[in-house]
């Protein structure tokens, strides 16, 4: 079977196939625009995603909606991160942060799949703080300023570490339960 993995961003695909490795399934990256509607819920972002891709017929498919949630500035950038990724960056959101104390945040992704046209849906969270200043040349997006341990950003642990206690990592781990179940019937 070939799960296609549609998204816009390598980094999510690169991660979605070590995580998927030793299940007997193939991946393919498909870069396949859908609308992702203005919600404040990672998973409501999914499930109008999967109605839409659905709607053209396409089944087999994994789509994930990610953010990073800062108590601080309320939950922001949260589902609006990847605009926010985009137009102020890392040093956008470094910048905001300037002389708070409180640099709690947290990762969430929400991973949809179809496969044969049932519906999977599962969340991971990833709980850290906001660094003060970005580190490491790893990962993507919002990894030199995220830290799980408050000691190393993401950008800085090894890919295999970020998979250990990343929200997409944890999202991933319940994903394989769930297809696991189903290739073994
Ligand atoms: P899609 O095509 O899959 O939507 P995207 O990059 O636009 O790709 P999202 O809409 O889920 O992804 O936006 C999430 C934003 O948060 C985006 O800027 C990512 O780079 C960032 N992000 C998501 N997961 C991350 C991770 O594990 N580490 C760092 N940044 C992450």
């Amino acid at each position: 079977m070939i799960l296609k993995i549609i998204t816009s961003n390598p980094g999510k695909v690169e991660e979605f196939r070590r995580a998927l490795g030793g299940l007997g399934i193939d991946t393919e990256h498909v870069r396949l625009p859908y609308d992702e509607v203005q919600t404040s819920d990672l998973e409501e972002v999914v499930r109008k995603g999967m109605e839409e891709i659905r709607s053209r017929g396409i089944r087999d498919f994994i789509i994930d909606d990610s953010g990073l949630f800062v108590d601080s500035l309320r939950g922001f950038p949260g589902v609006w991160s990847a605009y926010a990724q985009k137009t102020i960056g890392n040093r956008g959101i470094l910048r905001l942060l300037e002389g708070e104390t409180d640099r709690r945040g947290r990762f969430g992704c929400c991973i949809g799949c179809d496969i044969g046209g049932e519906t999977i849906i599962v969340m991971g969270i990833s709980e850290g703080s906001i660094l003060h200043e970005e580190r490491g040349l790893g990962g993507f997006g919002f990894d030199p300023i995220f830290s799980h341990d408050g000691v190393s950003s993401f950008a800085e642990l090894s890919p295999e570490e970020k998979d250990a206690v990343s929200h997409r990592g944890n999202a991933v781990r319940l994903l394989r339960e769930e297809l696991a179940k189903r290739l073994l019937v």
